[in-house]
């Protein structure tokens, strides 16, 4: 069953954050735009293609990791605890969740109230007998949330590796937000992709038919439609790049040659072979990732791989904190 009025834990992000970030990001050196800005629906619509590329292997694995262990979540969960999922539920991860562990209630947290919406709905049809409440809202900052599951034990669920659009001090700020929204004794199942080859890893942020292209160009062609910019996109080239010190990729627009526009009436050039940064995908290897739990204050508990070992889900808790002995 689906509560039809949809909780407004924080007000949402819109037009003036947008413009905010995107003014700031191109005055300062190096130039970068926050990557949850590449979500508008256009955007929404080019990520999901990029899930089907033969070369984009984590929502492939991740999905196919959680199906194989679905036994082993239920037996490390057990029933009866509220899933609070950070972003609207993905269409095929959260059901096998959700149909592996016996839930009490489903908790989904989204910045997008109209995604929130749809994605909700849709859950509340293949399980209607579970109570389903989302909850509009900004997850980087500690929530409260619905007094329906205030007293039930929790979940907390983050697939999809998007711990690794932050940088690792935000990523423990995220982390630590959790820990202080679900309450001590609540559980933590998180994705991370981990490092890996760059013959694996480039190819899947700059794969063959060019969609990676085209989700990082839309940020520039969203920026012309709703800031009224005058960017020329077709000067500018979609890159992937491996940055070893810093365990990430990153996604840049380089400019191909000099170039001037305007966005909310204000002047910028840029020179040609600048770049805008619009993107980082950190990787983590086992210990990397296992710290950088124990950092947000949580537990790691179970971890599972794919047979590859491309992809982690971790079980962590948020035990109550204990000095040295
Ligand atoms: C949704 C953040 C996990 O970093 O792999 C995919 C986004 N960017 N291709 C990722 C993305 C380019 C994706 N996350």
């Amino acid at each position: 069953m689906l509560k039809q009025e949809i909780e407004d834990g924080q007000s949402s992000l819109a037009d003036p954050a947008f413009r905010a970030d995107v003014l700031n990001g191109l005055s300062t050196r190096p130039r970068a735009i926050p990557a949850r800005w590449f979500y508008d629906r256009r955007g929404s619509e080019l990520f999901e293609a990029i899930t089907a590329l033969p070369e984009y292997y984590p929502t492939r694995t991740e999905t196919a990791l959680l199906q194989g262990i679905a036994p082993e979540l239920a037996e490390a969960i057990g029933p009866g605890r509220a899933v609070v999922e950070f972003g609207a539920g993905s269409a095929a991860k959260t059901p096998i969740l959700l149909g592996a562990i016996d839930p009490a209630a489903y908790v989904p947290i989204d910045i997008s109230a109209d995604f929130l919406r749809d994605s909700s709905a849709e859950l509340a049809r293949r399980f209607p007998d579970l109570p389903v409440l989302p909850l509009a809202g900004d997850f980087l900052r500690p929530l409260p949330l619905p007094a329906e599951v205030a007293a039930l034990p929790k979940l907390g669920f983050f697939p999809g590796s998007t711990i690794g659009n932050m940088d690792p001090h935000a990523g423990v700020d995220l982390l630590r937000a959790m820990r202080a929204s679900l309450g001590e004794g609540a559980q933590l199942l998180i994705g991370m992709d981990r490092v890996k080859g760059t013959e694996v890893l480039i190819p899947a942020y700059d794969d063959a038919a060019g969609v990676t292209a085209r989700f990082n160009l839309n940020l520039l062609e969203r920026i012309n439609r709703e800031l009224g910019g005058t960017i020329p996109v077709a000067d500018f080239r979609h890159r992937a790049i491996w940055n070893e010190d810093a365990s990430r990729i990153e996604m840049h627009l380089a400019a191909l040659r000099d170039v001037e526009f305007r966005v909310d009436g204000r002047p910028f050039s840029i020179q040609q072979g600048e770049t805008i940064h619009t993107e980082n995908s950190h990787k983590y290897g086992p210990r990397g990732g296992r710290l950088l739990l124990r950092a947000g204050g949580w537990t790691p508990i179970r971890e599972w791989t794919d047979p590859q070992g491309w992809f982690a889900l971790i079980l962590a808790e948020a035990q109550p904190a204990r000095s040295a002995p």
